[in-house]
């Protein structure tokens, strides 16, 4: 038996491909999983678990299926969908967990994330995360009507693709001090998060010790997953377009 990790869909209307992919990830792997966790970054944007959209509706059919067959699915926060609030929990069955968290995967504690709180270089963005990600931004924001949130979930989204452009590859990435000290607070030598679009499994040491950073890639061109099971870790990549 195994434990599915993903990050980093980005599902939206737009990209129907994906969104395919993922389906058939659902009824093909994950439904013989022991556990699905989603590291964030699930949707391109959420503005609120009042938005009724029938890719939402479809996405949250999958996880109740999946939670309805005993499949227990983990979800943590992105920068894109960290509106994802209680409703959608209620209606599908997803466990939100913490922004950082601790889990036991077969006898080994690993910390899981989204990854964004390691990308400290990017000093404006952790900026907007530490008000967005406030109780009083959250109420102030999801008091607005549907239709204003939507408007501003499209003109953030255009932000972000402006300013991305101009940031160094280096702010892009994880800054290795904060990895080392985070998984140092926590006491770990098994990391796993997304949002970098970097998939990869890093080695090295802390402290003598030999640690472990796994990154899960995006979704965009390819599918991206990691299989934990009792020996074994694996960073698999497949084509979106399923075949037969
Ligand atoms: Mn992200």
């Amino acid at each position: 038996m195994n434990t599915l990790f993903i990050a980093d869909l980005h599902l939206s209307e737009s990209r129907p491909d994906i969104t395919a992919a993922f389906v058939h990830f659902v009824e093909t792997q994950a439904i013989h999983a022991d556990a699905l966790y989603v590291l964030g970054d699930l949707f391109e944007v959420w503005v609120g678990d009042d938005e009724d959209a029938p890719l939402h509706r479809q996405v949250m059919q999958c996880f109740k299926h999946l939670t309805d067959s005993k499949v227990p699915v983990f979800f943590i926060h992105g920068n894109r969908d960290f509106l994802i609030g209680k409703r959608f929990s209620q209606r599908t069955g997803v466990q939100i967990l913490p922004e950082h968290s601790l889990i036991d995967l077969y006898g080994k504690t690993a910390l899981i994330m989204h990854g964004d709180t390691l990308c400290t270089a990017d000093i404006d963005y952790q900026k907007f995360r530490r008000q967005s990600r406030s109780w009083w931004w959250q109420t102030a924001v999801l008091c607005l009507p549907l239709k204003i949130r939507q408007h501003m979930g499209a003109k953030a989204r255009q932000k972000s693709q402006q300013i991305n452009q101009y940031k160094s590859e280096e702010i892009m990435d994880v800054t290795q001090a904060e990895v080392i000290q985070q998984m140092q607070a926590f006491g770990v030598n098994l990391l796993i998060h997304g949002h970098t679009h970097r998939p990869a499994i890093h080695q090295f040491g802390i402290n003598g010790e030999d640690v472990q950073r796994v990154v899960l890639g995006d979704w965009y061109e390819q599918g991206s997953v990691l299989t934990v099971s009792a020996d074994n870790m694996q960073l698999t990549h497949s084509p979106l377009a399923i075949e037969g």
